[in-house]
């Protein structure tokens, strides 16, 4: 399948165009999704994120069968902490911090267990993984660079949290001139009315920032999807 096809979406019908089309997987870390880790240690309920996982995983699977182009990213720092802003380690005046030992490892800090991405949505080999060190996928990235060599216009976003890194990043996307449709059962926030407005924000205005529609849609268009 090499033509655009029209998926439902909200405010309007999203112009899928598989020649230029990529999906983006925010930040499905340990640390913020398994139960013991940095999340549920600051008292979030986790099972908010993980009925993600498997909407996710099925949309992933299907992604891959149809050859289209996947890009993980995960937030994090250096173990030496120097991309870390002080403003964001002492935000929030919590005992434990970024880069602080946490239930699975130094939290938010590369190489650790807890900031590696959950076994069910784990990279395949030749997928790229953007590590980075704020909320949005391109600040301090080279991700604009890479989707650009590619040919990549549309972004389908997807994982955690809603209203943080999937908000900024698809913000960010936009004023980049990416197409963003964002699968509302496929991103997650610990907090249901962020989710619902985090979602709300994105499709209004006339899709002020992007589209927002479901995991089936998706799948059901892309479906023996083929770039060759
Ligand atoms: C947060 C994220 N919420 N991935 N990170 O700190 O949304």
């Amino acid at each position: 399948m090499n033509t655009i096809t029209e998926i439902a979406a909200e405010p309007y019908p999203y112009a899928f165009d598989p020649a230029h089309v990529a999906l983006l997987i925010i930040d499905m870390q340990r640390d913020f999704l398994e139960p013991g880790g940095f999340g549920e240690m600051l008292g979030n309920d986790v099972s908010q994120l993980r009925r993600t996982i498997e909407p996710n995983r099925r949309l992933l699977a299907a992604w891959r069968a149809a050859g289209l182009p996947v890009f993980h990213t995960r937030e994090g720092h250096r173990p030496d902490l120097f991309d870390l802003p002080p403003a964001k380690k002492i935000r929030g005046r919590s005992a434990t911090c970024i880069g602080d030992p946490g239930p699975m490892g130094r939290i938010l800090v590369r190489g650790e267990p807890g900031h590696d991405i959950i076994p069910e949505l784990y990279p395949a080999p030749g997928e790229p993984v953007i590590d980075k060190p704020g909320k949005g996928a391109f600040f301090a990235t080279d991700l604009h660079a890479m989707l650009e060599h590619r040919g990549i216009k549309q972004l389908v976003v997807t994982g955690v949290t809603t209203e943080v890194c999937v908000n900024t990043t698809v913000r960010e996307a936009n004023d980049r001139g990416y197409d963003c449709l964002v699968v509302e059962d496929c991103v997650g926030s610990y907090f249901p009315e962020f989710q619902a407005m985090g979602l709300k924000m994105i499709k209004a205005q006339g899709g002020i920032f992007g589209w927002v529609g479901d995991s089936a849609s998706i799948i059901k268009t892309i479906a023996g999807a083929s770039r060759a």
